[in-house]
């Protein structure tokens, strides 16, 4: 067995947000074989893609791990299931958690049903903010430049995001 590095980003724009986020994260830190190696602040965020509704909070975290890509994803969806989250039929609408894999070590991997990196993450500064918080020097491995790169040729257009203090 092998040992990853695994990003991921949480976010939550329904309940206690906050807590929300927190309690996702040690979640998954909880999760055998599996160690959290750091954390960024938290962010309140813009919602992009569908605006009518709550604003965000959101962050990004690092894990080790043991566990595969498919394994780690079902566990993703068990704790977000835990968490009371309901299918939608809005798609980017409100969540109570939201956990997603943006990168696993360097893999480039498109099943459908699981895409890494996460094929949006680069065009998100409420991704990309906290990411270059723990990680700025971080290259993604498709679009081979770092995140503080990726961060700087964003658009300023909508996306607003503001540490919470
Ligand atoms: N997640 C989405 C869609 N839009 N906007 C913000 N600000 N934060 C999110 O986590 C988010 C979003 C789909 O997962
Ligand atoms: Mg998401
Ligand atoms: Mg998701």
């Amino acid at each position: 067995m092998k040992q990853h590095t695994v990003y991921l980003s949480v976010g939550s724009n329904l309940g206690d947000k906050t807590a929300n986020c927190q309690n996702g994260i040690e979640a998954v830190a909880d999760e055998e074989n599996t160690l959290l190696v750091d954390q960024s602040p938290y962010y309140k965020t813009e919602p992009v893609g569908f605006e009518d509704q709550d604003w965000f909070i959101n962050g990004v975290f690092c894990i080790q791990t043991l566990l595969a890509p498919e394994d780690l994803l079902a566990r993703l969806k068990s704790i977000q299931e835990k968490a009371g989250r309901k299918k939608s039929v809005i798609r980017n609408g409100p969540r109570i958690l939201d956990l997603d894999i943006l990168l696993f070590d360097d893999l480039v991997v498109d099943t459908g049903d699981l895409v890494i990196p996460h094929p949006r993450m680069h065009e998100r500064r409420f991704v990309l903010q906290p990411f270059c918080d723990i990680s700025p020097d971080r290259v993604h491995p498709v679009l081979k430049k770092d995140m503080q790169t990726l961060l700087a040729e964003l658009s300023g257009h909508g996306q607003e995001v503001e540490k919470v203090v």
